[in-house]
């Protein structure tokens, strides 16, 4: 440990902490932009400068190790006015449309605008000229709103371990893009979405799909299904300030019911599904001599990543739709006919904690009968947008239930949303199974948490040895890739999930500040919720759901039958 004084204040911390850590302990709010705790620091941007006794000018605190004795001050004349200052030369690059952006309210620069009494910029000069780059379905990119603070790049970078985004161009006509400039359409971006979560102000976001949704809606020819996915209600509540990690499942649905639309249902029912789909294709591969190891195959950023990355593992990627597709199509198929409504006039919306979804329902495959599986995806931010505009009281609702029969779900479907719950999931079916029995022990902590990102087990299972891992993040994926094809590890089964915490803390979900990031682990948090909602449900498993019983007795016949591999499973580019 070592003392410092901040502002008059003795305080004791890990001499491994920089002097922001510090401050935050002490209780001192320094203010940050490009600070991004553990992915940017960088010390950049200048906000976080303070003044320390003996230096001669002033240090970035984000990058600066505490030592023995040190003396800090952080709200000094120079300090206030020098910072002030740094703000407002970023001001003068920035495209200040705050009323018409869609971070208003919700964007750091602006806060610290606020903060620091900015009332007037000085600098009036000419602006980097801003290119709007939203030609793909997932993401949009706007210079102008950019202030090449770097979060977006080192998080593409370092975290996923792709590095799509990269600083282009020099001096006053630089920009963040991808290289050559391509369109994010056009580079291997697997559109996960980690940069827009990452980014302070409004220059990514999603591609927006509000717009397409209220026509839907509007329409009286056209019937309407919303599902909402794991991950969703461990977020939502976010966006109508409710603290990080409440569970707002009953509220949801009786939003999207008020929304307008006509049959409001889970994505969860499908996950249950995927189970029987995706445990039966793992039984099929080990009893018949299939490809190993099997990889789940329901992040769509992962499977871009392997697409574009590791295509030599296609062939064992599991062939099953990811949930929210398999809903699509049996909507499109069971449903319109029990219900005698032409599937042409029903449009599926998904929403999810997940840009890269976007893209992967417009995939060619998604199809049914030439029609999408889901006609349109919305982020949780964007439900949160339109809850809003429709000025429905979200704090004030009370819990409603999803619609039958696509609204009944079990435990194992909730904790799809965290990384390890696809495999745990799929666990609780395979072990009874192979055992013939019902089993009681069916919590599978070893693929739980986030503290590693790559979790491993063996189970034995019925006299069956099975060896499975769990990766979270893309760059995680790529270890466990590495040391399969090195011969070093010799898996059955693995989960791999292209966000890091898996979908809880996907490209979809509401923004945390920096400063909050400094606190609270959300991936835990957001975790929690799913897995507490998995304790209270009746069923557990995904084979106890009676719902998915009646539809494999009325329609499907047996997982991986003619019907399932017609409507539910797809295959892959290289
Ligand atoms: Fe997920 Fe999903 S669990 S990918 O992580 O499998 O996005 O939440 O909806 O489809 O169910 C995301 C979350 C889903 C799907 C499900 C899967
Ligand atoms: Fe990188 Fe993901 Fe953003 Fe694409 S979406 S630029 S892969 S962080």
């Amino acid at each position: 440990k070592v003392t410092l004084t901040i502002n008059g204040n003795q305080v004791q911390v890990p001499s491994n902490y920089t002097v922001l850590e510090a401050a935050k302990e002490a209780g001192i709010d320094i203010p940050t932009l490009c600070y991004l705790k553990d992915i940017n620091e960088v010390g950049a941007c200048r906000v976080c400068l303070v003044e320390v006794e003996g230096a001669r000018s002033l240090q970035a605190s984000c990058v600066l190790p505490v030592s023995e004795g040190m003396v800090v001050r952080t709200n000094t004349k120079k300090v206030r006015e020098t910072v002030k200052n740094v703000v407002e030369l970023i001001l003068a690059n920035h495209n200040r449309e705050c009323l018409t952006c869609f971070r208003n309210k919700n964007c750091e620069l602006q806060t610290l605008t606020e903060e620091l009494g900015i009332e007037d910029i000085p600098y009036q000069g000419e602006k980097r000229p801003g290119t709007v780059d939203d030609k793909s379905h997932s993401i949009v990119r706007d210079a102008s709103k950019c202030i090449l603070c770097g979060r977006c790049v080192n998080v593409c970078k370092n975290v996923q371990g792709i590095g799509i985004l990269d600083f282009t161009n020099r001096g006053f006509y630089t920009e963040v893009a991808p290289a050559f400039d391509v369109s994010m359409a056009d580079a291997p971006c697997i559109y996960c979405g980690q940069c827009i979560v990452a980014c302070p102000v409004g220059a990514l976001r999603e591609k927006t799909d509000i717009e397409r949704i209220w026509d839907a809606i509007d329409n009286p020819d056209v019937h309407v299904i919303v599902q909402t996915a794991p991950a969703v209600r461990a977020a939502l509540g976010e966006e109508f300030g409710l603290p990080i990690g409440t569970r707002v499942t009953g509220k949801m649905a009786a939003s999207l019911r008020r929304l307008g639309f006509d049959k409001v249902y889970d994505t969860n029912f499908a996950a249950d599904l995927t189970i029987l789909e995706e445990g039966h294709e793992l039984l099929n591969r080990i009893q018949n001599g299939g490809k190993l190891p099997m990889i789940t195959s329901c992040s769509p950023g992962w499977i871009r990543y392997c697409e574009f990355y590791y295509p030599e593992f296609l062939d064992n990627l599991s062939t099953c739709k990811s949930p929210h597709q398999m809903m699509g199509a049996v909507l499109k198929s069971y449903y319109a006919e029990k219900n005698n409504i032409d599937p042409k006039k029903i449009f599926v919306v998904s929403v999810m904690p997940c840009t890269s979804k976007k893209t992967e329902s417009a995939r060619e495959e998604m199809k049914v009968n030439g029609l999408r599986d889901v006609d349109a995806v919305l982020t949780t931010r964007e439900l949160g947008k339109m809850i809003k505009q429709a000025r429905i009281n979200f704090l004030e609702l009370s819990d409603e239930k999803f619609d039958e029969i696509f609204g009944e779900y079990t435990g194992a479907a909730v904790i799809f949303g965290a990384t390890g719950g696809v495999m745990e999931a799929a666990l609780r079916t395979v072990a009874d199974v192979l055992t013939g029995e019902d089993l009681e022990n069916i919590e599978y902590q070893a693929v739980r948490g986030v503290e590693e990102g790559i979790k491993e087990a063996e189970l034995e299972i019925a006299g069956n040895k099975i060896r499975i891992a769990v990766a979270h993040g893309t760059a995680n994926a790529a270890k466990v890739l590495d040391m399969v094809k090195a011969g070093e590890k010799d898996y059955h089964f693995i989960e791999v999930m292209g966000c890091s915490g898996g979908c809880v803390t996907g490209g979809g979900q509401p923004q945390v500040n920096a400063k909050t990031l400094m606190d609270v682990d959300v991936r835990v948090e957001r975790a929690k919720a799913l897995y507490e909602e998995d304790t209270i449900m009746e069923e557990r498993k995904s084979h106890k759901n009676p719902m998915i019983k009646k539809l494999y007795d009325e329609f499907l016949g047996e997982p991986n039958g003619h019907k399932s591999h017609e409507l539910l499973h797809t295959h892959y580019h290289k």
